[in-house]
């Protein structure tokens, strides 16, 4: 049975990703959870796993070697999948210190507490042992010709403190490897949408401020693009590239459905009306009439977009959820969850929110 450390795994996508390997890989394998809980981390994301007897959840910080160094001692540890991050743009323009302190930082720490645990005398490492890296495919930079695609030999070029500081931490992934052989792999993703998405990032903030009726902000002309997956098939990749990806390497994973911000709104709105029954009162706010331009993000990438050839070829991933039925899914989840989103929105969200949109 192989023993997992997911860091960061009560997030979206963590969270996500502990759900998707339990439905599919029942008890033949056990997870053990490190979060430090911040602002982004929910345990209610993870209230149907709970009772799994073979689930474990740690409080604790990738920046603080001697509880992570606990966890190394305290188990067994095959695979380790460093989810755990500082994930959103924005807040990286507003105050870079902690996306280098935890992702930079933090991931150091979390290479050489598997480092310590899994190296032998002779330098080499324990059998079947690996680290996978979760990284983003904004260390690419960005695109401006519509017919390029980012592929893994692609540059490194990354804009935001946020994406330098993801950046940093695949090459020092990259480093262990060169200098120890570390056992490691790094996957790059484009954006995951889904459920259990904090709703300081576009899609669920759409949603929420639709069935409001609150404004609608498009950062600059709306027409910047992203590359949308659904968050099951990036967990899907992971689990692949875990199980077959070669040491070493990095995958890109995408889907290849680049739409524009301005296109993801209207898809929102159009599927909330459609979805919504009359009798909802929710329904009489969703409106275009809410959509409002505001000032455009500092430095904010063109456009992004995935080649996943490599883990095509060589793993057979495929994404399984079209966008069509992948929004509609993440649209009902919210609705069906407003509860949730109610307790992710009460106290410091509020602050956040306009510390961000008022004035923009
Ligand atoms: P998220 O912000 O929703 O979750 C991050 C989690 O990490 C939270 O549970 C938080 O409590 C935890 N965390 C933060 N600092 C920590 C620390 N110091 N110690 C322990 N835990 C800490 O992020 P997400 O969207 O789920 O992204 C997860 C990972 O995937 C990140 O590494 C991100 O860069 C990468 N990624 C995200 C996307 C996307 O579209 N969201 C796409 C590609 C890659
Ligand atoms: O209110 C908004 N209005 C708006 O126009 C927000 C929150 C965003 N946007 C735009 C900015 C981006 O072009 O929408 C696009 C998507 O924004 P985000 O949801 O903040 O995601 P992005 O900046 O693309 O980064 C995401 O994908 C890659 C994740 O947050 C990262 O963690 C991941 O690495």
């Amino acid at each position: 049975m192989k023993t997992y450390l997911v860091t960061g795994g009560a997030g979206f996508i963590g969270s996500n990703f502990i759900h998707y390997m339990f439905r599919k890989h029942g008890n033949d394998i056990r997870i053990i959870n490190v979060d430090a809980l911040t602002y982004a981390g929910n345990l209610g994301n993870l209230k149907d796993v709970e009772g799994i007897e073979n689930y474990t959840f740690v409080k604790a910080d990738i920046r603080n070697k001697e509880e992570i160094e606990k966890v190394f001692k305290d188990n067994d540890i095959d695979y380790v999948v460093n989810f755990a991050a500082e994930s959103h743009v924005d807040r990286s323009i507003v105050n870079p210190e902690i996306f280098v302190e935890t992702n930079v930082l933090g991931t150091l720490i979390m290479l050489n507490c598997a480092k310590d645990a899994w190296e032998q005398e002779d330098g080499s490492f324990k059998e079947g042992k690996k680290f996978l890296h979760v990284s983003t495919d904004e260390v690419y930079g960005s695109l401006d010709n519509l017919t390029d695609f980012f592929y893994e030999t692609t540059p490194y070029s990354p804009h935001s403190p946020y994406s330098a500081s993801k950046a940093s931490s695949d090459f020092l992934v990259k480093a262990y490897v060169d200098t120890y052989k570390f056992p490691a792999v790094i996957t790059n993703c484009s954006n995951n949408y889904g459920p259990y998405q904090f709703p300081e990032k576009l899609i669920p903030l759409i949603i929420n401020n639709a069935l409001q009726g609150k404004e609608l902000p498009v950062y600059g002309d709306g027409k910047n693009i992203r590359d949308w997956l659904y968050v099951d098939d990036h967990c899907k990749g992971i689990d692949m590239v875990l199980e077959g990806g070669r040491i070493g390497e990095k995958y890109n994973i995408g889907g290849h459905n680049e739409k524009q911000n301005i296109e993801i709104i209207h898809i929102i709105l159009d599927t909330l009306k459609e979805i919504l029954p009359d009798s909802d009162p929710r329904k009489a706010n969703v409106s275009e009439e809410l959509i409002r331009f505001v000032a455009d993000r500092k430095g904010h990438d063109r456009r992004y977009a995935i080649a996943p050839d490599k883990i095509k070829a060589e793993l057979g991933w495929e994404p399984e959820t079209f966008f069509a039925e992948g929004i509609k899914k993440t649209v009902k989840w919210y609705l069906e969850n407003q509860e949730w989103m109610t307790e992710v929105t009460s106290g410091d969200y509020q602050k956040y929110y306009d510390k961000m949109y008022s004035d923009r």
